[in-house]
């Protein structure tokens, strides 16, 4: 039922402020309902007999609607003042309290901005919160803000299990069904899960959304896994206004591309009308608890008031259409409901509407006196959490000597006790060993399980932890990365392999956008730990082309709170991949473990045979110092101050060679230093080997804009040694051809000799 629409608009519906409008429209519905009605009820809606819902449940849907509103136009009124910097609404949406009152809080949930109503009914499961001071403190940018510390206006709540999202459309929906999928495979593994185990995950989002690659990307791992009889409990929350901004979604089409899909359960609730909608919802997240199969529960719903408060509808929308919309207002219907059934009387809704617009006016008044962020590092305490002596101790714990010796066989064939390895061999030997050590990781991707990966540095993994802990996954990087944040946000430590760097780009935002920003957004409250192992860069001789060679690691540089190291042989892989999960358990980070594919076979450095590339692999007691590089002095002795070469991956073993020959050239003792750790770079550590510098050659085997040397550069020259004669050998702006036409765009050994020349002239 809705308000009808007056023809011809009065005057006072056709202005612009269109909260004001849908205000009046509310307190003129209302005392308009004892005398005259514009809308006569429907007999069959008109009460709540018959309807899943009871008399007090309806009450407090009602008033969480009304705080959602209230929130809404208080926001409106007061952003004008600069007390509250967010204006995106809920209004038209609040029926989605029905899916918090039908789910518990301890479903984690990923919620569309349009959930004021959600989180206003999920308040109410927990003794003593108060939704309106903790969303008015959100309003108001407050440090007290309990969802994000004032960080960003987002609904989030870590004791209601409301992990906070980003204003990206769609990208929470990986991350929740990843949510879905953690809650069966740690009820499989044993592992203890933080909420119960019949848990399920909800994920909001809107028809526009729907669409999106990313959203897309979820329904289809979905039904994927429930093709399999694999569980995925994700109830899917289509919040259908019809429209996204200004883009009308075409009628019906939501419904059409949903309603049919084979493993994604569809079910369709009235979420503008409790009383009718309530049952429905109802169905939709017990089939969802009961099957654990994946639910599209698509929820109608409106959109007034516009897209956000700087959105002027009435500039690009008749008045007579804006009216139509309006008068399907949720609260009207709510509203009537109310008094037709008797349960309110048009004074006691009205006197319920003033007292939580005035709830909301006073929180806003209370929330704009708290608190803000005054200093850069309160902005940044929560966005790289590092405690440096803890992490150590993590990675160095040996207590673990008994699943060591059950993972590698036999204690005589602990890899310590074996002689020297090539980097792929360690890196699997390390994985063992973190497998052994942590019974909650997990490793996944494509073609990791039976074969091993592409270049067999997992091989042997699943055969030795099970199909539960080891497994491959659909071809979808997205996919990868947000069941990796699922997995992460229960407790488990995942390790996702992507199979090559070129295919990280097109996943990319599920680190830049989601995984690394959640403990800024939260406030630290949330994390999701985890180790991203990426193979990538070039010089691979037998397997060619851009897509096996990508050199581009500038995508990676520059995500704020992310880690990125880079060993360039087998010992400090082990010791680096200690360190990062030592880093991801004590400080819930997330960092990329970038493997140079072609030096995972590399066994010697100066002659063919001479073994020199490879390495023991070091005690389980030995962990890398997070920022710290290695130090390569020259073999004929001395400090090799004459040139220092900065490099990292492949430049390591070509610099050593290098140096070599320059030695022989020029006399210079040259020291080569492989900085391993990429992100962060650190600056203090590079001036400090810049310093006795007589000369600095750069050598990245990246891209020349936006490379790992830029940073090197920059950190050398604000470090006050910018003076130094310097030169940089570094890849070129352009895709890698195949063959050998790759080694005319990433630098050789001869680049780096003929840099030293013009050093020396
Ligand atoms: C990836 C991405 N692209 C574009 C935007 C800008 N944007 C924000 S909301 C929106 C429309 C979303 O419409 P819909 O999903 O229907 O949700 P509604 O706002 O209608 O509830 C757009 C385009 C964004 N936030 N993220
Ligand atoms: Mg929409």
């Amino acid at each position: 039922m809705t308000a009808s629409i007056p023809n011809p608009v009065p005057a006072r519906m056709r202005g612009l402020n269109r909260a004001e409008i849908c205000d009046v429209n509310f307190t003129e519905f209302v005392r308009g309902w004892n005398g005259h009605r514009d809308v006569a009820p429907a007999p069959h809606e008109a009460v709540l007999d018959g309807s899943a819902l009871d008399a007090a449940g309806f009450r407090e849907l009602f008033e969480s609607q009304l705080i959602s509103r209230h929130l809404d136009l208080m926001a409106r009124v007061l952003r004008v003042q600069n007390k509250v910097f967010y204006t995106i609404g809920s209004s038209g949406h609040e029926g989605n309290a029905m899916v918090a009152r039908l789910t518990r809080h301890t479903d984690p949930a990923f919620l569309h901005y349009r959930s004021g109503g959600f989180m206003a009914e999920r308040f109410r499961k927990l003794p003593g919160m108060d939704p309106i001071m903790d969303s008015a403190l959100s309003f108001a940018a407050s440090s007290d803000d309990p969802a994000s510390g004032g960080r960003h206006k987002v609904w989030g709540s870590k004791s209601l299990w409301v992990l906070p999202q980003t204003s990206t459309i769609a990208s929470h929906l990986p991350k929740a069904l990843g949510t879905a999928m953690a809650i069966e495979t740690a009820r499989r593994l044993g592992h203890p899960l933080p909420i119960p185990g019949d848990s399920i995950a909800i994920c909001s989002f809107g028809d526009a959304s729907s669409n999106h690659a990313t959203a897309q990307t979820a329904f289809n791992a979905a039904a994927w896994s429930a093709y399999q009889k694999l569980p995925a409990p994700v109830l899917f929350v289509c919040e259908d206004n019809g429209i996204g901004i200004s883009v009308k979604t075409p009628s019906g089409w939501i419904a059409r591309n949903f309603a049919n899909r084979q493993d994604l359960d569809y079910f369709h609730a009235d979420g503008l009308d409790l009383a009718s909608g309530y049952g429905d919802v109802q169905r939709a997240v017990e089939h969802c608890r009961r099957t654990r199969r994946p639910t599209f529960l698509h929820l109608r719903t409106t959109r007034i008031m516009g897209h956000a408060g700087t959105d002027f509808e009435i500039e690009w929308r008749s008045v007579e259409e804006l009216c139509a919309v309006e008068a399907t207002d949720p609260l009207l219907r709510s509203a009537a409901i109310a008094m037709e059934s008797g349960l309110m009387s048009a004074d006691e809704v009205l006197a319920l509407y003033e007292a939580t617009r005035e709830r909301c006016f006073a929180a806003a008044g209370e929330a704009d006196r708290r608190p803000k962020i005054e200093t850069l590092e309160h902005v940044i305490a929560p966005l790289a959490p590092y405690t440096p002596q803890a992490v150590m101790a993590e990675a160095t714990r040996v207590d673990y000597a008994g699943r060591r010796v059950e993972a590698f066989g036999s204690e005589a064939r602990l890899p310590e006790g074996q002689p020297p390895r090539h980097m792929a061999i360690q890196i699997n030997n390390a994985l063992h060993d973190l497998f052994a050590k942590y019974p909650e990781t997990l490793l996944f991707g494509e073609d990791v399980a039976q074969k091993g990966g592409v270049y067999t540095v997992t091989k042997g993994l699943q055969k030795a932890f099970g199909r539960r802990r080891v497994f491959n996954t659909l071809l979808d990087e997205t996919m990868i990365l947000g069941m990796a944040q699922g997995f992460a946000n229960l407790g488990l430590l995942p390790i996702p392999e992507i199979q090559y760097l070129a295919y990280f780009h097109n996943a990319c935002d599920q680190i830049r956008g989601e995984a690394a920003s959640l403990q800024f957004f939260s406030n630290n409250q949330f994390a999701n730990p985890m180790v991203v192992r990426i193979a990538g860069l070039g010089y691979q001789r037998g397997f060619g082309g851009h897509f096996h060679n990508d050199n581009s690691i500038t995508a990676l540089r520059d995500i704020p709170g992310l880690v990125v190291g880079c060993p360039s042989r087998g010992d400090d892989a082990a010791t680096m991949l200690r360190t990062l999960t030592a880093l991801a358990k004590v400080d819930g980070r997330v960092s990329v473990f970038l493997e140079p594919i072609a030096l995972y076979m590399t066994k010697d450095l100066y002659e063919p045979g001479d073994g020199r590339w490879l390495t023991a692999y070091p005690a389980p007691e030995e962990a890398m110092t997070l920022g710290e590089g290695r130090v390569y002095l020259p073999d004929s002795g001395g400090e090799g101050s004459d040139l220092v070469i900065f490099t990292y991956g492949n430049g390591v073993p070509m610099s050593l060679r290098a140096a070599r020959e320059i030695e022989a050239r020029h006399g210079w003792k040259a020291r080569v230093v492989d900085l391993r750790w990429l992100v962060p770079l650190n600056a203090a550590y590079i001036v400090e080997q810049a310093k006795s510098a007589k000369r600095i050659l750069i050598v990245d085997e990246g891209r020349h804009s936006a490379g790992v040397g830029e940073g090197v550069i920059t950190a050398i020259a604000e470090g006050g040694h910018g003076a130094r004669p310097f030169q940089r050998v570094v890849g070129v702006d352009t895709y890698t051809p195949l063959a050998g036409a790759a080694f005319l765009v990433i630098p050789g050994e001869q680049d780096i000799v003929a840099a030293a020349d013009r050093l020396a002239g």
